[in-house]
């Protein structure tokens, strides 16, 4: 921790106003004065930064190299202060500057370099590498445009093109004299016995560094960001004959592939941009890795000694191929010592069980590409094949003309795993079953998330609770929430969590009026499902019940109801069109319902634009009830259903995902669980008439869906949403109307215990007590230990 003063902080803040940014002060715009503020404290990290990596080469320590197509980082300056120790320094030396911290601190925008959970779950293991002192690289790719801005015109989503890098990024240091050059498509030739690729096109991979400095600033790694550029020059000659668009043509060609990130996490389109960029990211990656690695003067077959390579999902899953070929082609070994080495550095993640999501490329767009890989990757799946002659002729990697990339992953790694329980064992037992049986491999690293952005930083109310009543500490070590357990039958403690969680109940609703400009009290139960749309994730659901509710308010509105906020935040990926739809019933509902007299404070809907990591760390904290309904079976873990638990917020769920650990800490008396179980999901959906069963079973459900047919929310266009309804009735694969009676009867129990404030409060302290278990420290601590065979270096 440095032992910086506020008057050295103010000098250094003033320092770089003048000289790094040429700005006096009282011109000094809110911008400038972030980017003061911003490299005054990055001045901080650099020198743990150095010695964390001298630390590293002086003793020989192994490394860790996550590969990841995305990193949803979101804002750094708030959290990087923390981790230093800094924050309430740097709130008072901008104060005394006459400066708004929290303005300026959300004067930053989000670096939002990922789709949802995958990336988010990266930045959250980088953070938290950096503060188990893990010696890590993370590398991805520097995206010009990161997800893009979604806003709402009538309801509807409508995407706009995110521009984060038209600012100045000031914790980056562009390393030019670090670059790479990618090859792609051309032809093989043989020279001297050997196979070698002379691509016909290449372009340049240049490194952006940023800094990533653990809780206490104890250690600090690096996250690599590749950005593309042109191998060739600016073309003077086409310049000179007046061809100005031409001349600048191989400079934009080369830069569309950082460009901008695809917009999808659960479909792959099959674009070969996309396998473009996932071979640009991952052989700058190992080109440095093995750059690194041979400067140190160490024999490659010691590589996997002292490297472990984590492939983050399939994305990067062409690491295998490319390592083989580097090691073959480039340094001259014999295949299978390569294989040997490879397999020995690589480990792959499986994030996903919908087949929709496994990466596969036509053969002709894999070979065309990268027509020497397409020749490694038979011959690995010729290895494979000899080396298990058991195995069955429907596995392997190359079927049907396509290139199955996680086959490819699972064989070219020595550990593979998946990101829950029961994601695992059902990856153990349905998706890789054959290949797990011939070599076992698959193992179980529960997600997790960084204590200090989703606790510390975005809910200080509580984290400050936490701290008066177990002292400090707790930020690395939360397991230690625990000792919040005997506090839970204390009703001063009661209160004070209470007071904590409606403080940011009321920002929260002074945020939803000035953004949404719908009013909401403070005293409603604050309902929460925010997450990328998909019909997996069952937000279908949670409106249907709303609009139940809505239908019984206006029934009986003289019944005592439990007052309630739904708040919906996600995007839905642009080409995706149901899911759009729900998107705009869910906006079509809350015009209607926000604006019923009959209902007034007892139901609110409220779906604010642009759901990111930003917005995510004003609602978490904010929430009573987190909403992860997901059909059993489909969500590998979820990540957001651990953010609300440990800022107090109880799960209404299914059994799905991490969900299933959660119940298991947090107890059964402390968690709304509902909904058919994976294995019961498969034989109803054999039931050709499972829907039509359910919604005859439930007059609630038959109403809703009549409501919505009949056009009661889209009285303009009442037949806009016939074919939502028509899908619900023939063609409901999510199994909405089958779960919807069990969700109302949790739903329902949830409304008991709130109004029951004492018992509910209890609940949401446990909740937040017993979370100590979805720290990402204890994660990373898992794969350190069972995959990347690594220590601490502190
Ligand atoms: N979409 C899973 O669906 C999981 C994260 C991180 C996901 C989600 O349940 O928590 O990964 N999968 O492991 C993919 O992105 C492929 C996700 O974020």
């Amino acid at each position: 921790m440095t032992d910086l003063t506020a008057p050295q902080l103010k000098a250094d803040i003033l320092r770089h106003l003048t000289y790094t940014l040429g700005k006096d002060a009282p011109h000094a715009s809110r911008y400038d004065w972030r980017m003061a503020l911003s490299f005054a404290i990055r001045d901080r990290i650099v020198e743990p930064w150095f010695a964390s990596t001298r630390k590293t080469w002086e003793t020989g320590h192994k490394r860790v190299y996550y590969l990841s197509m995305e990193f949803l980082i979101g804002r750094l300056l708030e959290d990087a202060t923390i981790n230093l120790g800094l924050r309430d320094l740097a709130e008072a030396a901008m104060g005394d500057l006459g400066q708004d911290f929290r303005a300026i601190v959300e004067d930053e925008p989000d670096a939002a370099l990922g789709n949802g959970g995958l990336g988010r779950l990266a930045a959250c293991f980088m953070e938290s590498m950096a503060t188990v002192g893990c010696p890590a690289y993370g590398y991805g790719i520097r995206y010009e445009h990161g997800l893009f801005r979604q806003r709402f015109e009538q309801g509807r989503q409508v995407e706009a093109p995110e521009d984060w890098l038209t600012q100045r990024h000031p914790w980056e240091f562009e390393r030019p004299e670090a670059a790479y050059t990618i090859g792609f498509k051309g032809h093989l030739e043989t020279r001297a016995g050997r196979e070698v690729w002379v691509p016909g096109e290449t372009v340049l991979a240049e490194a952006y560094d940023t800094p990533v400095i653990g809780w206490q600033g104890k250690w600090a790694n690096t996250l690599r960001l590749w950005s593309a550029k042109s191998t060739t020059l600016f073309d003077l000659d086409r310049f000179n004959r007046g061809d100005y668009a031409a001349a600048a043509e191989p400079e934009a060609l080369a830069r569309t592939l950082s460009r901008v990130l695809y917009p999808d996490d659960t479909t792959y389109q099959g674009k070969e941009l996309r396998l473009k960029q996932e071979f640009f990211l991952t052989s700058a990656a190992l080109q440095d890795i093995l750059r690194r690695f041979t400067a140190g003067g160490h024999a490659l077959r010691d590589l996997p000694k002292h490297v472990a390579i984590q492939m983050n999902d399939t994305h990067p899953a062409i690491a295998g191929p490319e390592l083989i070929r580097l090691l073959v082609d480039d340094h001259g070994m014999e295949f299978s010592d390569a294989m040997e080495t490879a397999r020995a550095c690589l480990g792959y993640t499986n994030h996903t069980l919908l087949p929709e999501a496994l990466e596969r490329w036509a053969t002709y767009t894999f070979g065309n590409i990268l027509p020497r890989h397409m020749q490694i990757v038979e011959r690995i799946d010729g290895w494979h094949r000899e080396t298990y002659p058991s195995r069955p002729h429907w596995v392997g990697i190359v079927k049907h003309h396509e290139v199955r990339m996680g086959e490819l992953a699972v064989i070219m790694s020595h550990k593979v795993n998946g990101v829950s329980a029961l994601h695992s064992d059902l990856v153990k037992k349905n998706l890789f079953s054959e290949l797990e049986a011939l070599h076992p491999r698959i193992v179980n690293q529960t997600n997790g998330v960084t204590p200090r952005r989703w606790l510390k930083m975005c809910n200080r109310p509580l984290a400050g609770l936490i701290t008066e009543t177990l002292g400090d500490g707790w930020e690395s070590d939360l397991d230690r929430l625990r000792g919040l357990e005997p506090h839970v039958g204390d009703k001063g403690f009661l209160k004070a969590f209470g007071a904590a969680k409606r403080q940011n109940k009321v920002a929260l609703a002074g945020w939803i009026k000035d953004h949404c400009g719908v009013s909401v009290s403070a005293d409603a139960l604050f309902d929460v499902q925010v997450k990328r749309v998909h019909e997996y994730k069952r937000q279908l659901l949670n409106i249907l019940d709303t609009i139940a509710r809505y239908h019984d308010i206006r029934q009986n509105p003289g019944a005592t109801w439990v007052p309630r906020v739904k708040i919906f935040g996600g995007k839905a990926a642009p080409g995706y069109a149901v899911a759009k739809e729900i998107i705009h019933l869910i906006n079509d509902v809350a015009q209607v319902v926000n604006n019923d007299p009959v209902v007034g404070d007892r139901l609110k809907v409220v779906y604010p634009e642009n759901y990111n990591v930003s917005l995510a760390e004003r609602l978490i904290p904010a929430a009573d009830l987190s909403e992860q309904i997901s059909t059993a079976g489909k969500e590998a873990s979820g990540t957001g259903n651990m953010k609300f638990m440990m800022n107090g917020a109880p799960t209404i769920g299914t059994l799905d995902g991490a969900n299933v650990e959660i119940l298991q800490e947090v107890g059964a008396e402390n968690f709304f669980l509902f909904g058919l179980t994976a294995e019961e999901v498969g034989p109803r959906r054999a039931n050709p008439d499972h829907a039509r069963d359910a919604i005859l079973a439930s007059q609630s459900l038959q109403d809703v869906l009549q409501m919505i047919a009949e056009g009661r929310f889209s009285p303009e266009d009442p037949g806009r949403y016939h074919q939502l309804v028509h899908r619900v009735w023939h063609h409901d694969y999510f199994l909405v109307a089958s779960d919807f009676e069990a969700y109302r009867t949790a739903q329902a129990e949830v409304d008991r215990a709130y109004a029951d404030q004492a018992r509910w409060l209890k609940m949401a302290a446990l909740n937040t007590a017993r979370s100590g278990f979805f720290s990402s420290d204890r994660t990373i601590r898992g794969y350190m230990k069972d995959i990347w065979n690594v220590t601490s270096a502190l």
